[in-house]
């Protein structure tokens, strides 16, 4: 079996990468030209897959890397994927994430080999936007979105998936594309992107961790609190708080390595359908922010972060919780990660990364400039 993977260097692509190769599956992704090299999730497997330069915006492009590669298996993980971004970015998030999606399906609608090939778009949990369907519960209602809620996009980034989740269904019903959709809720591991939420976090600890440990301070400091700095009693060095926005959206998050399981399987079943993949679970970043402080035994965290109104999205998704019933029963696909062992996994990887570059102190500040 043959398969694409556009978004490749992406944190899915490279898990998907590993899944597809396990599987037996020759790899072809499709990278960006970059003027500095952005391998690093897939350096481990460069000599297993196959690499070409493209990208999604150019209908030449696509066009010929489908045709010359004959797929059996076509996988759509590119995108202008940050929410903020796309708030100061909407008309290149649109060209990228909706255009480049109906370059795909023309790419497949018009190859010779249409009937042959199957497409996995990634859909999103943000197509909900402001929207959740709500049942009585005995003590409280229940909120949640499933495959039956109605989508609300609050984002350039949530309205121009929507447009390819609508595409995707409408060249299934137009010409009989294999084109399935997931609408996949947050999810997180040790290769998310820097400025996403929890991988912020956890990037700042591990750098926070090894600043206490390169003064041979233990966690149970004291801080004199001064803004936006961490200085330690009694010296002289300093350190940037973490600077977040909102603290009390909640997210289902699961690991990005369960999630791609759930892609390949719906690419395996006879008839193309959408899916919601998700925990089943809510949780805000507070207590993101508790789980991951936990991991390096720091019970309140509260005189280390610093909330900076730079962070505010112009609307805000507050509430997102996955029921992945119909996910669980026709793919038979189950998650195995739960939120606390993914704080964890994130955590120790950022400690253990800091700890390998082990900046001196006077570059610590320079690298904790926080994005996102
Ligand atoms: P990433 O941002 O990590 O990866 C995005 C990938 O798209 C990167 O490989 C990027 O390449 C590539 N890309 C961006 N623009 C282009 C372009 N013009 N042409 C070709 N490739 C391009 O995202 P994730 O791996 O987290 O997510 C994968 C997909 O799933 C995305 O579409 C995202 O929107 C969607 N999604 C993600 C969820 C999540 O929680 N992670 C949840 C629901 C949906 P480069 O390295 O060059 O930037
Ligand atoms: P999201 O993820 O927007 O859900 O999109 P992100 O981690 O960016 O934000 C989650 C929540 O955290 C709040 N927040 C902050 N977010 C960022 N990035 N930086 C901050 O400093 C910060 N402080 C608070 C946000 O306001 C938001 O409420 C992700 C992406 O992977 C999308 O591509 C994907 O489609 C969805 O998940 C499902």
């Amino acid at each position: 079996m043959k398969a694409i993977i556009f978004g490749i260097t992406g944190q899915d692509g490279s898990y998907l990468a590993e899944l597809l190769l396990d599987k037996g599956y020759q790899v072809t992704g499709v990278t960006r030209r970059s003027s500095t090299p952005n391998t690093q999730n897939i350096n481990h497997l460069l000599q297993k897959i196959k690499l070409i330069e493209g990208d999604i915006t150019d209908p030449f492009s696509v066009n010929s890397i489908v045709a010359l590669e004959e797929p059996d298996e076509i996988y759509n993980l590119a995108a202008q994927s940050h929410v903020g971004t796309s708030f100061n970015q909407p008309n290149y998030t649109w060209d990228v994430t909706a255009g480049g999606t109906l370059n795909i399906l023309e790419a497949i609608r018009f190859s010779p080999r249409k009937d042959n090939i199957r497409f996995y778009q990634a859909s999103s949990s943000e197509m909900f936007g402001k929207n959740f369907t709500v049942t009585k519960g005995r003590y409280h209602d229940i909120k949640y979105q499933d495959e039956n809620t109605a989508f609300m996009p609050q984002s350039p980034y949530a309205i121009a998936k929507l447009a390819a989740h609508h595409l995707v269904r409408n060249y299934r019903d137009s010409y009989g594309i294999h084109g399935n959709c997931g609408i996949l809720f947050n999810h997180e591991s040790e290769r998310r992107g820097e400025n996403f939420v929890t991988r912020k976090i956890t990037k700042w600890i591990g750098e926070f961790s090894q600043w206490l440990t390169s003064m041979n301070i233990g966690s149970d400091i004291t801080t004199a609190n001064n803004g936006d700095t961490i200085y330690v009693s009694g010296r002289q060095e300093s350190f940037p708080k973490l600077r977040l926005g909102n603290l009390d959206a909640k997210r289902d998050w699961g690991h990005a390595s369960d999630y791609v399981a759930a892609m390949w399987l719906m690419l395996q079943q006879d008839a193309p359908d959408d899916y919601v993949v998700a925990t089943g679970e809510t949780h805000s970043i507070r207590e993101f922010l508790d789980a991951a402080f936990d991991a390096v035994g720091i019970s309140d965290w509260s005189d280390f972060v610093v909330i900076d109104p730079k962070f505010y999205r112009p609307a805000e998704v507050d509430y997102l919780l996955g029921i992945p019933s119909k996910a669980e029963c026709k793919l038979e696909w189950k998650r195995k990660i739960n939120f606390v062992d993914l704080a964890e996994r994130m955590v120790h990887n950022d400690v253990q990364k800091a700890r390998l570059r082990r900046p001196s102190l006077q570059t610590i500040s320079q690298c904790c400039s926080q994005k996102g």
